[in-house]
């Protein structure tokens, strides 16, 4: 059921129907080694649409108060996970945390450069399951707007980015072994996506989430080694210059015979762009 759009995120979905890619989209990046699991270092500046989401009051100055990852679709407009801004990953309501901002531009987490940029407005998908996973996504608008080449489109439903088999990166500044070992400088590590029936095969129903098709994807190596982990909820995976995901959940990280789930991207396009 399609419920009425307030006034404000009438205003993001503008924006982000702005970003659907068009059918002849940017090339993918040149492919660099492979967040992450299995990743290696990327600069941000040839995906500058990765950001990460940060609170120092929340999560203290370490890592610049680092929790979570984001993907820029416009230039005041950031997509990340439902579940980064809940209770549980915040320690209190989102509502209390008043320094929430993004950091664009910025690889190392504890230089200086790149630019803060405060979070005016968020939107959480208030449909968001916590026990399927199912709609994990939340829309922030930015205070001020990033410049315009931080923008990735998103690939709309049909976009062979999404064909199983397809190469993709997700990016991230998240835990690189598993055992929350942060990572400092933005990772990427490459993944595959995966066919629905090998997702839901893995993933048919436990107590980490159940995979839906339509609203979900899944990517990794069936062999486990290359995946998102803890720290890159929210952010980009990047198939064909596209975005067609951002990291939701999954059994552990790198594990065999469990991918990593993502928030399906042509489901916020489908939603957020229907007449
Ligand atoms: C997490 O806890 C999480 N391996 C993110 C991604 C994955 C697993 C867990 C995927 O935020």
């Amino acid at each position: 059921m399609r419920r009425p759009l307030n006034r404000r995120l009438r205003a993001a979905a503008v924006l982000i129907a702005a970003a659907v890619a068009a059918p002849l989209a940017v090339p993918s990046p040149a492919a660099a080694d492979g967040v992450v699991i299995g990743g290696s270092p990327v600069q941000v500046s040839d995906s500058p649409w990765a950001v990460a989401l940060a609170s120092r009051d929340r999560f203290g100055g370490t890592r610049a108060g680092q929790f979570c990852g984001g993907a820029v679709v416009a230039p005041t407009i950031v997509l990340t996970a439902a579940h980064c801004l809940s209770m549980e990953v915040l320690g209190a309501p989102l509502e209390t945390v008043d320094d929430l901002h993004v950091i664009a531009g910025r690889n190392d987490l504890k230089a200086a450069g790149g630019r803060e940029v405060a979070v005016r407005d968020v939107w959480v998908n208030e449909e968001y399951d916590s026990f399927t996973n199912a709609g994990d996504l939340a829309i922030l608008t930015l205070d001020k707007p990033l410049p315009a080449d931080h923008v990735i489109p998103m690939a709309p439903a049909g976009d062979r980015a999404y064909d199983a088999g397809t190469a993709a990166r997700v990016y991230g500044w998240g835990d690189t072994t598993g055992q929350g070992d942060y990572a400092r400088s933005l990772r990427a590590a490459r993944v595959r996506v995966l066919s629905d029936a090998a997702c839901e095969a893995a993933y048919p129903g436990n107590a980490d989430g159940t995979y839906l098709r339509g609203v979900m994807l899944c990517a990794g190596e069936m062999e486990g080694g290359r995946d998102a982990c803890q720290g890159d909820s929210g952010g980009p995976l990047v198939a064909r210059g596209r975005l067609i995901g951002l990291v939701s959940w999954g059994s552990g990280c790198g594990q065999a015979g469990s991918p990593g789930v993502y928030t399906r991207i042509s489901e916020v396009v489908a939603r957020f762009t229907a007449p």
